[in-house]
């Protein structure tokens, strides 16, 4: 899989937390040691900037929409794939892996190129994005790609999804986790409250969802909209451990998303605070993107900003 140079190049100097080889050392790394080490964090660092470019050349590719929803969760996936979690590429159904949901199915460029990145699927795989017979459909879709673990896009379920995921585990006594990325807006749908409901009442602490907080949803802003403060009391008054971080902070995501569960015998949730379109200066914090498709012009500008060496070849 490691047939793209830039990507070697950037993976190389990164060690997972967890051992590729191993499921079963999953919680015995020492997150600690490694996220405050400088390389490390660069190498971080270096893993979204291909993300996002990545990101950028699918969707103009294929001329489809969400380019911005998709740049706001890129450091949340990496620290996710690249630290959290315990996951191996080569085994990507092994039983005692933890669990990703993307519930925010319509981001999933981002997660598509994650994958990609961290050795799930060959970097060809991602031309089929969005495209006339292509293999990569513009919401998550289960089994287009190992690591998907549910198709989502219809927003709201993936948390239920993963609270009977995380109430199996329990329920198997196994030891794996349970991680559900949601949106904001996301939140207004009244299945995401019965499930955090339920998942409290449970006790599902191998659980955590986390919010990409960006405040943008597809037609304004979600105080406008619909508010969701005061966000964090939600969660707690449902019997969650909640918790905020900067979104784009590497270091301090792969901190905090190691620290699951936060309080024992709840779920966390973590309220990632997150730019809407991050990386790319004329995309940050404008609805625009939600929907819009950067032109030819646009893309190269953007990927310049990204540090790219000036192929804007989609
Ligand atoms: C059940 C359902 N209703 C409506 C939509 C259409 N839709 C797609 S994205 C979106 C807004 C989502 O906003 P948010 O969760 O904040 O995500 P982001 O801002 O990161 O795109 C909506 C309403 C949908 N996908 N599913």
């Amino acid at each position: 899989m490691n047939s793209h140079p830039e990507r070697s190049e950037h993976a190389a100097g990164l060690k997972p937390v967890v051992g590729e080889s191993s499921l079963t050392d999953m919680h015995s790394g020492s997150l600690e040691n490694h996220v405050h080490h400088k390389s490390q964090t660069d190498g971080m660092h270096l893993i979204s900037k291909q993300i996002r470019k990545r990101i950028l050349k699918m969707v103009c590719r294929s001329g489809s929409s969400h380019v911005g929803t998709a740049l706001s969760i890129v450091d949340i996936l990496v620290a996710l794939y690249f630290r959290a979690m315990n996951i191996d590429p080569q085994h990507p159904l092994a039983d005692g892996r933890d669990r990703f949901l993307l519930s925010k199915g319509h981001g999933c460029s981002a997660l598509y190129a994650t994958l990609a990145e961290r050795g799930f699927c060959d970097e060809k795989t991602l031309d089929g994005f969005s495209v006339d017979n292509g293999t990569l459909w513009g919401h998550s879709t289960w089994k287009t790609m190992p690591g998907i673990e549910a198709s989502t896009g219809s927003l709201g379920h993936g948390l239920p999804i993963g609270v009977g995921m995380a109430l199996a585990a329990k329920l198997d006594t196994k030891k794996h986790r349970v991680f559900v990325l949601l949106g904001d807006g996301e939140c207004d749908e009244g299945s995401v409250w019965e499930a955090a409901l339920f998942a409290g009442h449970k006790k599902l602490d191998n659980l955590m969802a986390i919010v990409d907080y960006n405040k943008i949803q597809s037609f304004g802003s979600t105080r406008d909209v619909l508010d969701l403060e005061p966000f964090a009391d939600k969660w707690k008054a449902c019997k969650w451990s909640a918790r905020e971080v900067d979104g784009h902070d590497l270091p301090a995501l792969a901190k905090v998303l190691g620290s699951l569960p936060f309080e024992a015998g709840k779920p966390s949730v973590l309220l990632a605070n997150t730019v809407k379109g991050k990386g790319v200066s004329f995309m940050e914090h404008s609805l625009d993107w939600h929907y819009k498709c950067p032109d030819k012009n646009q893309l190269g500008i953007a990927l310049g900003e990204l540090g790219d060496s000036g192929d804007s070849d989609a």
